[in-house]
């Protein structure tokens, strides 16, 4: 309702739209729209009321809803269905729901604010609501399941493409889901699949951004570590436009995945990750192995060379830079 109300609002400005014709065109009572237009408000929509001439919308807030976004989003699938709350538990919990009740290729999530945001291996991730970017898109690629691995790094390409054209930095992609500036986490990706043995059914792709948070309001225990576009940058940024950006590149992304493969992916990966001859520390299932980097294969997993001499597969854990990150 609020979404129709704004678009009705939208097509009418810098007209005035009289409560009466809201009512007859939504089929609701004069009251509903009142009571609709003062929720608006409490949102963030600055709207004027006359009594002679009706509303008039003056100004938006930066929201993710889809009449916020889909004005100028150029996709052809992402995100043509946007699945907007204030709030959820977790939009890739929401997002996995949707798809096992057939939502389709392309529907995205998005939450102002997540109560239990989820970082990999069960742990947090932090969402306070109307700063950052909590989204997860619903794909149903046709590859095997071992090569899942793929979208989370083809994923990474798109939102480090994002974030440099948005800002002019260099950020960097760290083994698999980290996306860093200064050697701190600006983004983290996190995602799910649902396959047999030879079939993905669907995956989740999480990505969390932090866009707007001042150094104060992430929690005492990462500071040191995470980091935001605004801190980086001096200067709050739209989340909408920020949104519509990493749609587009993620949609880009995964088209030439589909087209050509894995190697322009896992090319364009190498190209922003440098993690050739990094000497790291890798934590994986209770195991930790230090050691030098050597690449990526074609599953993504992370080859590795131990001090030992030996070469060690890695496709799932945690990874430290033994070295300052430049970026
Ligand atoms: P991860 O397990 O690699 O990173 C989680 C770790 O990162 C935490 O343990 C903490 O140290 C740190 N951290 C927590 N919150 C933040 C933050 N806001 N910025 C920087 N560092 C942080 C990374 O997992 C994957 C995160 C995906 C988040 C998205 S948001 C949309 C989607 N829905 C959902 O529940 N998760 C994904």
């Amino acid at each position: 309702m609020d979404e129709k109300i704004l678009q009705l609002l939208r097509e009418s400005a810098p007209a005035f739209l009289s409560g009466e014709e809201i009512s007859r065109r939504l089929k609701v009572s004069r009251t509903a729209v009142w009571k609709r237009m003062r929720r608006l408000r409490t949102l963030g929509y600055e709207i004027k009321a006359s009594t002679r001439s009706g509303y008039r919308l003056i100004r938006s807030p930066d929201l993710l809803t889809p009449s916020e976004i889909k004005p100028n989003l150029k996709t052809k699938c992402l995100g043509k269905t946007i699945h907007h709350f204030h709030t959820l538990d977790s939009t890739n919990s929401k997002a996995y729901q949707l798809a096992l009740n057939g939502a389709e290729e392309g529907e995205v999530v998005i939450a102002e604010s997540q109560e239990k945001g989820r970082g990999r291996l069960g742990r947090h991730w932090s969402s306070p609501p109307f700063l950052n970017l909590y989204l997860s898109a619903i794909l149903r690629p046709k590859i095997l399941p071992h090569q899942a691995s793929l979208i989370t790094l083809m994923a990474a390409v798109a939102t480090a493409d994002t974030i440099q054209k948005f800002s002019g930095l260099l950020p960097l992609i760290k083994w698999p889901n980290d996306i860093l500036l200064r050697d701190r986490k600006v983004a983290g990706l996190l995602n799910e699949i649902h396959s047999e043995m030879d079939r993905i059914h669907f995956v989740i792709l999480g990505i969390g951004v932090n866009l707007n948070m001042d150094g104060k309001m992430f929690p005492k225990e990462i500071r040191a570590v995470a980091t935001s576009l605004k801190i980086e940058m001096g200067q709050a940024i739209s989340r909408k436009v920020f949104l519509q950006s990493l749609l587009q590149e993620l949609e880009k992304w995964y088209t030439i995945f589909m087209k050509e493969g894995s190697a322009f992916i896992l090319k364009a990966w190498r190209d922003r990750a440098h993690v050739k001859g990094r000497r790291v520390k890798v934590t994986s299932f209770g195991e930790t192995v230090v050691g030098m980097a050597i690449d990526v294969d074609s599953d993504g997993a992370l080859i590795l060379e131990t001090t030992g001499g030996k070469r060690k597969r890695v496709v799932a854990g945690d990874v430290e830079y033994k070295e300052k990150v430049k970026s």
